[in-house]
């Protein structure tokens, strides 16, 4: 039985197995959540980071994850938003499965995410929300080796949006 939950929090300091990076595809840090975890975590992500060779959009790669209260970092590249036919909710969706098989593969039970893409990169949120939840609820029915997958929120907004619509699974 895997529990999902929305939270308001900071997503450095959350003492999960790992917290999923909503990165860029140099993976070489930026703002928003990216910068927080660099920041948080220290120098040694970055140089871990540089022997990736970047991510390609929808994919993952993962990291340890040094100086923060979690054993890993899974970094994603979400889709710029670019009005909604450029394939952007595939890869949205892509995204969150894929950081689901990464962190399955290295026996990770506890994982939370960011809303990805929902910052800089301007994906309509509900939109949004809808694809995070939907994708993550799909994985999880297949498979039932996490105990707690936590979306993340920066705001109490976000954060309704997600109770909300976890609310209607
Ligand atoms: N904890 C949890 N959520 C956060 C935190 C935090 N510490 N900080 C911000 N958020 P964004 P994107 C929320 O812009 O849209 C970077 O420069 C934020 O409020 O971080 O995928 C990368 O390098 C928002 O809801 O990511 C890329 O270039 C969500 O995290 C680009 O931004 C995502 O906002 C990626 O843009």
């Amino acid at each position: 039985m895997t529990t999902l939950q929305a939270i308001k929090a900071d997503i450095t300091t959350l003492p999960v197995d790992a917290i999923v990076n909503a990165a860029n595809n140099s993976l070489l840090g930026g703002g928003g959540v990216d910068g927080a975890i660099h920041r948080a975590a220290g120098p040694e992500l970055l140089a871990e980071c540089r022997t990736l060779n970047g991510c390609l959009t929808g994919e993952a790669k993962i990291t340890r994850g040094y100086q923060l209260p979690c054993q890993y970092v899974i970094h994603t590249v979400g889709p710029v938003w670019q009005g909604g036919d450029a394939d952007e909710v595939a890869l949205l969706a892509s995204c969150y499965r894929e950081s689901l098989l990464l962190a399955e593969r290295h026996q990770i039970k506890t994982l939370a995410f960011p809303a990805i893409s929902c910052g800089a990169y301007g994906f309509p949120i509900e939109q949004a929300v809808d694809i995070a939840v939907r994708t993550v609820h799909e994985c999880i029915k297949q498979r039932n080796g996490f105990s707690l997958i936590t979306f993340c929120c920066f705001d109490e907004t976000m954060q309704q949006h997600y109770q909300q619509r976890l609310e209607g699974l």
